[in-house]
């Protein structure tokens, strides 16, 4: 994002996977899935077949209802994933060398339980939810997507972090193989980011681990992300392997990068401008009209975007100017 802010949208047709690739590509992974975890059956998937909707019977909660969606092509085919490169089209292009099944995620710190789990260890099919929410991208342009996931906090909860835990930190797999723009230096890999103790445990951040009803697409940050749709998107860190429990504010990717342009906090908020640009108005990708989606009329961006209600207390006494 810090290089590639005025780049255009230039996906050219033979770059774009097709939702119905996806979908073959995706099946054995749905499939291993469900096998694994006899946990998972309520869902309703049988081995081999694609679905269209794997995530049936699940609570669905709107937090940006009233607006459009922005569609599943839009959503899986404009990507920042710097693992997969610096280009918006890199990680559909590239996100399948990316092998999520099997995955673990390492949970460590200031916690009673700590230890290695698979995703369905981690997720209790019955408190998936859909949510719809709004994701405003530090570049100015954002998207509504409706997100599987389940509430952050109640999978905190489970593993008794102790009151040493005032942040959680999460880190994305490192993986040249997989991962090619891991290949390039300017970024320390792997990407980190963190949250303090209260935001994380604030229900709107959740973890998902798909959208639009099917399993994360890859270049999304399968097969499990953090969404904090109140603040700017490098905050909702994708392809998580690790989540520690820690003393310290963490050392996070882009605020390491370039602490005057993008702040631990990083909330969305119009009235404090990045260095180099507006942050007051967004372009909303609603990836209909193919894919020329940055050419949407500019719309306000709303402080918190949109969520103060949900929020706004976790910041109260703050001074927002520094720490922003
Ligand atoms: N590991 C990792 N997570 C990441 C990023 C990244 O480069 N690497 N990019 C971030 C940025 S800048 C944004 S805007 C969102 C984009 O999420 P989306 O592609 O699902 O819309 O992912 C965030 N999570
Ligand atoms: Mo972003």
């Amino acid at each position: 994002m810090l290089i590639k802010f005025s780049k255009k949208y230039d996906t050219k047709p033979s770059e774009i996977t097709s939702e119905n690739n996806f979908l073959t590509r995706r099946r054995f992974i749905q499939s291993s899935l469900i096998s694994g975890a006899s946990l998972l059956s309520p869902l309703g998937v049988f081995a081999g077949q694609p679905t269209n909707n794997i995530f049936s019977n699940i609570k669905k909660m709107s937090f940006g209802a009233n607006e459009k969606l922005t569609s599943f092509k839009g959503i899986t085919n404009y990507n920042n994933f710097y693992e997969f490169g610096t280009g918006k089209t890199d990680p559909a292009q590239y996100s399948h060398l990316l092998k999520t099944e099997p995955w673990t995620v390492e949970i460590m710190g200031m916690a009673k339980k700590t230890g290695k789990f698979s995703i369905s260890d981690l997720i209790k099919p019955s408190e998936l939810e859909e949510r719809i929410y709004r994701l405003r991208c530090v570049e100015a342009w954002s998207m509504v997507i409706p997100w599987v996931g389940v509430p952050l906090s109640s999978i905190i909860k489970r593993f008794e972090p102790n009151s040493k835990a005032k942040y959680i930190a999460f880190e994305t797999l490192v993986d040249k193989k997989q991962m090619p723009g891991q290949n390039s230096k300017f970024i320390d890999w792997p990407y980190i980011e963190g949250l303090r103790m209260d935001e994380a445990m604030n229900p709107l951040s959740i973890l998902a681990i798909g959208l639009y009803g099917k399993p994360m697409p890859n270049q999304n940050g399968a097969p499990i992300r953090l969404v904090v749709p109140w603040k700017y998107g490098f905050k909702s860190i994708k392809s998580i392997v690790k989540i520690s429990f820690v003393e310290n504010e963490p050392k996070t990717t882009w605020n390491q990068l370039a602490p005057r342009e993008y702040g631990f906090y990083s909330n969305v908020n119009p009235n404090r401008d990045h260095p180099r640009w507006s942050q007051k108005e967004e372009r909303r990708i609603t990836g209909e009209s193919g894919l020329g989606a940055l050419f949407t009329p500019k719309i306000k961006t709303e402080y918190l975007n949109g969520y103060a209600e949900e929020v706004a207390h976790l910041y109260k006494g703050m001074d927002l100017k520094q720490f922003f």
